[in-house]
This record gives structure tokens, sequence and C-alpha cells, in this order.
């Protein structure tokens, strides 16, 4: 009779899963979403951020995440559940995202007014008053410098999990320090969102866990421990600023009084949130190696769990810790929905209609192609907006259309060889995974069986499972991982590859690797594997 509750803080809105997990129940019993822009215009965002006038500086107002978690729980509050049963909460936040609190910040956490709005109270201990977010491709000369420090692209990579990505937070962290050092010698703690948004939960500082720490490019990711070489190079006294690394299992505390006076809970245990990817590679069941999983959201990733600290050969991808423990392998493409919708938009259609134009055009779309880099791309790295067709007029819309779906799960399959090449079945989420079009040419890509998991928040649901899987084992009653996950992850949807599709894909895979390389060199991409060569 146990409830657990899972938060997802992402780019566009929070969503809150509650579970009824135990005693023989796997029932989701409460999944809904604020959306950032339509319930907070007074914040201003476009998508959940602002985007600087040099087009490539991306932020979001921290304080916005925290007004959304305290509507969140007057929204349980409303919902009819008896939150008194909740046992433990976790949460998923958008990766990468950080926050940055004066000193003050201890106090006022651990001190927590229920009377007072949480935004009224948290507001003012922002050091930085723009947190930086995943879409920021602002700080290549801060990267430039971690990476000579740090020996080269390819060591840390193999340090760290990632080779220095602009949006990583190590680099968001060398830019402020550079640009604004006063603000940063008044910054006494820097969090990235999950360990913010589990600090606002248990009214005191949160650590960082394997999974989320991993997307800052200051963990050695063998040892799960801060890489002090790294910590150096990115920002002078970082190490006293930074929160603890603890397991993904940790037990942070108790949900602050806070919460309990004001929206009903009980004392529930507030466990250590992680990133959103991992929390998804939870909540899609994908607990063994030789999985993959595919999320369709604002960015498009591709993941699966390995077992050791691999690293991509090439340098476009990642490597974070696993919830679960071990590791997952992953490949961000900014390029996600941005792509689909901006395609959308530019022929005046609906989704309906662009699923029916998807469905209506041949496999191989007659030879065209779309390098859809709409936004700067992460994969391959391309640092400006630069989307490119070949043997395509932009203005037919069923062949735009086909391209942009064509284009992006090429990409996925070419850059996913590194994580498992022989890819049985793919577990598949996000909001447009409810287009059966788009997943069957996905399935057809890759040529492989691809089933879809509801509902389909899966960062939510999957730190409701880590939310029930950590309390049961801080009870000393541990449940295992394939029976935390079972009755929750179960497929709605099967989508089987069609062989004739599949080997029009087979042939046009290395003829959209030879165009999208030369597209991204053309407009000054480094391709990842000549910085490996360098290094
Ligand atoms: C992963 C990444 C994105 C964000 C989206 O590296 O940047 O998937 O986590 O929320």
């Amino acid at each position: 009779m146990a409830l657990y509750l899972g938060f997802d803080s992402s780019t566009q809105s929070l969503t809150a899963t509650i579970i009824d997990a135990g005693s023989g129940r796997h029932d989701v019993v409460f999944e809904q979403a604020i959306n950032f822009d339509e319930t907070f215009p007074e914040f201003g965002t476009a998508n959940g951020v602002m985007r600087g006038a040099d087009g490539v500086t991306v932020t979001t107002p921290p304080a916005l995440w925290v007004a959304a978690l305290d509507r969140m729980g007057a929204m349980l509050a409303d919902s009819g559940i008896d939150l008194s049963r909740i046992e433990a909460i976790s949460g998923s936040g958008q990766q990468h995202g950080s926050v940055y609190l004066t000193a003050e910040a201890t106090r006022v956490l651990g001190a927590l007014d229920p009377g007072r709005p949480l935004v009224d109270q948290v507001a003012p201990l922002f050091s930085r008053a723009a947190s930086p977010v995943w879409l920021d491709c602002s700080t290549g000369a801060d990267c430039a410098v971690l990476t000579q420090a740090l020996g080269g692209t390819a060591a840390i990579a193999a340090l760290t999990g990632s080779r220095a990505y602009e949006r990583f937070t190590g680099a968001q962290i060398h830019k402020f320090a550079r640009q604004e050092p006063a603000n940063y010698a008044r910054t006494d703690r820097i969090h990235l969102v999950s360990s913010f948004m589990a600090s606002l939960l248990a009214g005191r500082h949160a650590p960082i866990d394997p999974g989320d720490g991993a997307g800052m490019n200051l963990m050695d990711l063998a040892s799960r421990t801060w890489a002090p070489r790294a910590l150096e190079a990115a920002a002078p006294d970082l190490a006293r600023r930074l929160p603890a690394i603890d397991d993904s299992w940790a037990v942070v505390g108790t949900l602050a009084p806070y919460w309990q006076r004001k929206y009903g809970f009980g004392p529930a245990r507030v466990i250590a949130w992680s990133g959103d990817n991992p929390c998804s590679l939870i909540g899609l069941g994908l607990i063994a190696e030789g999985q993959l999983g595919i999320s369709l959201g604002t960015s498009d990733t591709v993941f699966g769990p390995v077992s050791r600290p691999v690293h991509d050969p090439q340098g476009a991808g990642h490597v974070f810790g696993s919830p679960a423990g071990g590791y997952m392998a992953l490949t961000c493409f900014a390029n996600g929905s941005l792509a689909r919708e901006r395609v959308r938009d530019l022929h005046h259609l609906d989704w309906d209609a662009f699923s029916r134009m998807l469905a209506g055009t041949p496999a191989g779309n007659g030879g065209g192609m779309l390098a859809p880099w709409f936004v700067p791309e992460i994969t391959p790295p391309v640092p400006q907006a630069a989307a490119r067709w070949k043997d395509l007029d932009p203005s037919d819309a069923a062949r735009a259309v086909r391209a942009v779906v064509e284009g992006q799960a090429m990409a996925m399959r070419l850059h996913s060889r590194w994580i498992t090449r022989a890819v049985s079945t793919i577990r598949v989420t996000g909001g447009a995974a409810g287009n059966e079009a788009i997943l069957q040419v996905i399935a057809d890509v890759f040529d492989a069986e691809l089933v879809r998991i509801a509902p389909r928040n899966a960062a939510s649901l999957g730190a409701a499972l880590r939310a029930y899987h950590a309390s049961r084992l801080a009870a000393g009653s541990p449940v295992a991982w394939g029976d935390v996950v079972a009755g929750f992850t179960e497929p709605n949807l099967r989508v089987m590859p069609n062989a004739t599709a599949a080997a029009v894909y087979r042939q046009r895979l290395p003829e959209y690797e030879r165009f999208t390389a030369a597209a991204a060199a053309e407009v000054g991409g480094q391709r990842a594997e000549d910085g490996f060569r360098k290094a």
C-alpha cells in the first residue's frame, strides 16, 4: 500500500508521477505536468528557456523551477491522493544545467516557512541569476581550456566519460568564474538542477549522484569521485563549492516540514535525484546490457546500459553512471522535436498531416536527405544552426517531413554503433513516441523490433521507481531491479521493421554518413574523430 513519488524537472515542464508499488501492486496512480511557458508567463521563457542575442547562450531563470515545484505541491494536494502514504520521493532533472547559491542558502533551506511562497524565500539566494542549460553552446573557449589542462580530447573523455562539451557544467562554471568573478566569489554551492531540486525537498544541500555528476566533465567516471585536476582547471576553489557525490539510491534526508505542513505530505524519505537520461533508463526498464532506449523529446537521445566505463571512440557520445549501478552510454541530438516542429511549422501542418505525409512517402525519400540542424547540433558537433538539404526541394512538404525523420533516425543509428552493434529490441519513449509513423521509420532504419513503453514520461516514472528501490533498500528489505520495474515498463505498442525499407536504409546509411560529415565540416563543425586523432 506504499506510494512513491517521482518528479521530472525538464526543459519545458515539471512532471510528477506517483506509483503504488510493493505488496503485489504495480500501478501509476498519478501523472501530471506543468508547462513552464503557459503556467509562468511572468518568467518570459519560450520552450522553457531564454535565448541570448548571441544565438548560443541559453539559460533559464532558476526561480522558475522553484515556483513550479511549489505549484506541483499544490496540485498534488488537490489530487485527492493521501500524500501521507508517500514513503519516498526522488526526481529527474534536465542534465548539465546548474544553480548557483550564496552561503545564506544553507540556513534558508533548513528553515523554509510554509506560510510564504517557496520562490520568495529561495530567489534571493541565487548568485547567478540565469542558469545555463543543456542547449547552451557559448563555452567553446572554456572547453578548450579544460581540454588542454586535462591532456587533450581523448584524455578528458577517458577520465570523465565525455570530451569537453559546451553544455557540460565544468565549462559553464569556468565561463562564470571568468566572466563574473565577483559573483563566483560569493557562490557558496553549485548544484545541478537535480541536486538543487532535491535540496528544496530535503531542506538541506543534497548530493549529486554519479548519473548526473558524469554530465559535468568534472567527475572521475571510474571511481565516481570528483577529479581534482578537472576541478582545478574549471575554477578556483571549486571543490568546496560542489556537493558531495553519493549513490543514486542515497537517502538525502526527510522531506522538509515546509512540504509536510503546507501540502499534507508525511515524513517521506527524499532520495538523491538523478539526470533525466539516467532516470529514463530505469523508467524504460533498461537494466541489462545490450538493450537500447530512444527518447524523443526536446532533444533526442539514444542510450543503453553498459557494465564498464567505456567511452565513444568517435568522441561524440557520453557515458554517465546508471542509477541501477554500472554505467549508461548515451548519444544526444539537440535537434529532436525542435527540428520536427520546425519542418511541421514551415509547412503549416498539424501532427496528423505530418504523420500522413510521412506514412505516404517511400523509404529512402527518392534519394533526398536532410542534415536537420535547425539549432546548433551536439552530434555530430555543429557549432551553428545549419540545416542542409540534398537532392530535395524543401518546399515539397511531404518529402521535407520524411527527410527530417529519416535524417534523425539515420543519425541515431550511426551514432549508437559504439553502444551496441547488434540491436534486437529498442525501447522508445518521449512525446514523439505517440507518432507511429515516426516509430516505423526508426524500426526500419535500425532493422530492429521497437516497443513503446507507457506511460510516456519515462524520466518521472524512473524517478518514482528509483524512490521505491532506494526506500526499500534503506528499510532493509531490498527489491531486485528486475522486480522494481516489473509491471511498470510493459510495452503498449510493438513495431516490426519492414524488410524492404530496412534494405533501403542499409544502403543509404553510408551515404548519409558521408553527406553529414561533409556538411558538418563545411560549417566549421569539428569532426569528433579528428579531435581524437589530434589528442
Ligand atoms: C543529455 C542532454 C539532454 C538533456 C535534456 O546530455 O543534454 O538530453 O538532459 O534534458
